[in-house]
């Protein structure tokens, strides 16, 4: 039985604020905060029990190995003697967002019956560039039945940049959808980070059909004000499309294009007037985990910080009382991850598959989560200061704390 799953990135023992996204607001206004690794891994372990408490399925994948030294090597460098950019992107725990790990298509939207994923290339920032060997290494070992293709990466200068932009419409997770491609157009002071061409690429690679696959472009105005992903200003989950104002270049033709390929589609739109784009992206408001609940209907699980911005949370609670698909608003602590730009939802990927079809070293119950949290207690540091990236006696932790944890999920060989 196909079915929805949320993998979400395990945060890293390196988590850190170093500043190294152009484009990302929070990145940026943090940058050289001291960051608190094991605070934030346990904040977003506890997203997951959360959503598991809410009976959805829930699966994870651990963090790469940071620093990065065989890719300081190839820069002909290491981690001792690096210069401090370069080291920086080394260090970073960035694979936490899973959001960005892959595009997936899942089985009934492919011409051969799999689920296809291409592991993102994630060319346009450094510290991201290198992520996708260590990313790929896993999702090949997680998705290896034969029910899955899973696909390298889309190559340079193509930037793809996974499910952060991409959507998909459907009329129940398991049934044939539509699947939206969301792409930047760059030239601006902040980078469009999605290529058309990767996007083209990565659905032809994964047998969708022209006639259900949509490419949309992102607006600059989003872009410019700092939505760096569209998932920062829209999320879609089933029939329903949740959604800025100002999301897409040409809003009347977007909406009619959709409209057209996926005429069950509701859109729930946030008029500017109402939210404004500073505000949608100060409270990732649209980086709201939307899901459907096994009881029926449809929540959005939000980051706090949307319950603390006034304009944000009183259209929520207007939007509640109406009589519209989105049912539940359910605020989860994930302020670590989101000084860096990251919310609930930049830190899962959905998979729709039969779990019985995935690696079950990759799938969360509560005892597991418990193991992990107790990992994460023992090994993770509790503050990073950005000149510990210098540590030797830091990175040796760092290390140890990995190994640990693949050791209690039987992944050792992922080390
Ligand atoms: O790529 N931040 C990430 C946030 C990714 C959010 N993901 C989604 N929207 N799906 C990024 O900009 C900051 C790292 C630093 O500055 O240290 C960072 O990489």
């Amino acid at each position: 039985m196909l079915t929805e799953i949320n993998f979400d990135g395990i945060i890293g023992p390196t988590h850190n604020y170093a500043g190294l996204s152009r484009g990302n607001i929070a990145s940026a206004s943090h940058a050289g905060d001291v960051s608190q690794p094991r605070a934030a891994a346990l904040q977003g372990i506890e997203k997951m029990r959360h959503n598991l408490a809410l009976g959805l399925p829930q699966g994870f994948f651990v963090p790469l190995d940071r620093p990065d030294a065989p890719w300081l090597a190839q820069l002909g460098t290491s981690p001792e003697a690096a210069e401090g950019h370069l080291r920086a992107q080394a260090w970073s725990a960035s694979s936490m967002w899973a959001a960005n790990a892959a595009t997936v298509s899942p089985a009934p939207d492919c011409a051969d019956g799999k689920c296809h994923l291409t592991v993102a290339n994630l060319v346009t920032m450094p510290h991201r560039s290198h992520e996708w060997p260590g990313t790929l290494a896993q999702l090949r070992l997680a998705f290896a039945h034969p029910a899955f293709a899973v696909h390298a990466p889309i190559p340079a200068p193509f930037g793809d940049e996974g499910a952060a932009n991409h959507m998909r419409l459907c009329s129940g997770h398991d049934g044939a959808g539509v699947e939206i491609f969301v792409y930047g157009v760059g030239g601006g002071r902040f980078p469009a980070r999605q290529h058309l061409d990767a996007s083209k690429a990565v659905a032809r690679n994964h047998r969708l059909d022209p006639a259900r696959t949509l490419f949309i472009r992102q607006s600059d105005t989003a872009i410019q004000g700092g939505a760096f992903h569209n998932d920062v200003v829209a999320v879609a989950n089933e029939h329903v499309l949740f959604t800025h104002e100002t999301a897409f270049e040409d809003r009347e033709a977007a909406h009619a294009e959709i409209r057209a390929a996926f005429p069950a589609v509701e859109i729930v739109e946030v008029p500017a007037s109402a939210v404004s784009l500073p505000d949608a992206i100060r409270s990732y408001l649209f980086n709201a985990q939307l899901v459907s609940l096994p009881e029926g209907g449809m929540a959005l699980v939000l980051p706090t910080e949307a319950r603390e911005t006034p304009a944000v949370w009183s259209w929520l609670e207007e939007m509640i009382v109406g009589n519209g698909p989105i049912r539940r608003l359910l605020p989860v602590d994930v302020r670590q991850s989101m000084a860096n730009g990251g919310g609930p939802a930049c830190l899962r990927l959905r998979v729709v598959a039969d779990p019985a079809t995935v690696d079950p070293r990759f799938i969360a119950d509560e005892e597991k989560l418990d193991r992990i949290a107790q990992v994460v207690a023992a090994h993770w540091p509790e503050a990073i200061a950005p000149a510990d990236l210098a540590s030797t006696a830091l990175m040796a932790d760092v290390r140890k704390a990995r190994a640990a944890l693949l050791d209690a999920l039987d992944l050792a060989e992922l080390g």
